[in-house]
């Protein structure tokens, strides 16, 4: 089966081109420049006409069904998946979880069984480490050797979690600088964080919005530099800071990119579009929609305008979504009366296509850097480059035809994912994502899904290509 993809602007890293785009089976075979050519035929032509042809997103940062708080994220690997699709996402990279205590292998073993067969789109692994001893350690070797998982996530935040501690984030460190593992990290100072918080809920300080307060951008800075320095320390063992959303903490990061550091960051379209004020703005207990960690910042510290900032500089290499869904109704509400129950957690995978080329038409971006930060630079840093995240020959056929004249409107009556809000409710964007092809196959085409349950594929991941 052949399809042609034509007359529109295939977009990349490098730049925009006029061009068709041409693929066999499940691969792009060729690309044409539309000029200077003779007729190519296919089984199927699709008119791209005034339209970008752009790489099928990569989300490198969900967490379908996750446990969390006593319940658990409220998208399966199918449904949030299949809302992957709809919005433009034609890979995501999932966290699967070693609980403390559980072997390694164990968990990854539990987390293959949640999405094996399920997903709608093509699948990769990192894996949270919830404790660093020998045994994970050894178990790190093994999961890039054999299992494709080349990145693993430690949180210096939620201590009694799934918390590492300084001495066990530098030897996990030391093994990733050895076996070429990236560490993900999760940089928020979480034993400063829950004195906040006990004391918040002492002085009956319980609503959502203490969430945030009780979680200041200054420890998200502190625990962004600490992990700098200890991957210094780590023979420069390379550190991708995830869901950052502290000036403070993007300085950090600049400063040691521009020494010529290992260290990379993402954040997400959260930090760059809704603020602390938005949250405090909603009535009673609403808040809780907007419960995440790192929490929404203050509009009033300028983060979200250093954020885009970040994303033109490549010093916020990234944007991923940390889609964490939640419903309000019994799963946000068992914070009611007490603002640290509420699980934590933004659902937001089908929108980050569309809310990050958002910041082209602002002029926030210019078109290469909105398929570099959700398309290219993700599968470069997780070893999925090129058969991921580029329009090219021999890479696998996932192509977004997204249309720059159409608008969305971000609202739980019209989106996909499992959830009973939405936090961008009423939100109209311009663009719009038109046709997603996954391995070749139409999955979405004129606002009807063909995709399915179980044709998703699961990735092995090679290093990550920014290694030095
Ligand atoms: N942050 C969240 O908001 N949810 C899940 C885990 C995390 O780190
Ligand atoms: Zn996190
Ligand atoms: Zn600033
Ligand atoms: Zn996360």
């Amino acid at each position: 089966m052949s399809l042609l993809v034509k007359g529109g602007t295939v977009v990349g890293p490098t730049g925009a081109q006029k061009a068709d785009v041409l693929v066999d089976g499940e691969k792009i075979v060729a690309l044409f420049d539309s000029g200077y050519r003779q007729e190519v035929t296919a089984d199927e032509v699709i008119d791209a006409t005034g339209k970008y042809v752009i790489p099928g997103g990569i989300d490198a940062h969900t967490h379908m069904e996750l446990p969390f708080g006593g319940t658990a994220a409220s998208d399966t690997f199918d449904t949030g998946t299949r809302a992957a699709a709809w919005g433009g996402t034609t890979t995501i990279i999932d966290f699967a979880v070693q609980r403390t205590g559980e072997v390694v292998q164990d968990g990854l073993a539990a987390w293959h069984a949640k999405a094996d067969g399920n997903c709608h789109i093509d699948y990769a692994f990192h894996m949270i480490l919830g404790g660093v001893d020998d045994e994970s350690l050894k178990a790190m070797d093994q999961l890039v050797t054999d299992e494709g998982i080349t990145s693993f996530k430690l949180f210096m935040a939620y201590p009694g979690v799934f918390y590492s501690d300084d001495g066990q984030i530098l030897r996990a460190m030391q093994t990733a600088r050895e076996n070429g593992a990236m560490i993900m990290m999760h940089a928020e100072n979480g034993i400063a964080i829950d004195v906040l918080v006990q004391q918040a809920l002492a002085r009956g300080e319980t609503d959502p919005i203490y969430h945030g307060i009780t979680r200041p951008a200054a420890l998200e800075t502190e625990a962004t530099s600490r992990a700098i320095t200890l991957a210094e320390v780590a023979q420069d063992c390379p550190l991708y800071i995830v869901h950052l959303s502290a000036s403070g903490a993007l300085e950090a990061v600049a400063a040691a990119r521009n020494d010529g550091r290992n260290v990379f960051a993402e954040t997400c379209p959260q930090y760059l579009y809704l603020t602390l004020e938005d949250q405090l703005g909603a009535p009673g207990f609403e808040g809780a929609k907007w419960v995440c960690s790192t929490p929404l910042r203050s509009k009033h510290e300028h983060h979200a305008r250093d954020l885009w900032k970040g994303l033109k500089t490549n010093d916020l290499a990234v944007v991923s979504t940390d889609h964490c869904p939640f419903c309000f109704k019994d799963q946000k509400e068992l914070g009611l009366g007490d603002f640290s129950k509420i699980p934590n957690g933004v659902g937001g995978v089908e929108h980050r296509v569309d809310l990050i080329y958002q910041g082209v038409v602002d002029g926030q971006l210019s078109l290469e850097r909105w398929v570099e930060t959700i398309a290219t630079t993700p599968a470069r840093m997780f070893g999925l480059y090129p058969q991921k995240g580029i329009i090219a020959p021999g890479s696998d056929a996932d192509i977004v035809i997204y249309d720059p004249q159409g608008t969305t409107r971000l609202s739980v009556e019209t989106h996909h994912m499992n959830m009973d809000y939405s936090a961008y409710e009423g939100v109209e964007i311009a663009g719009r994502v038109g046709t997603v092809i996954s391995r070749g196959e139409v999955i979405v085409a004129d606002g009807n899904y063909h995709g399915r349950k179980g044709r998703g594929r699961y990735l092995k991941r090679g290093l990550s290509s920014y290694l030095l």
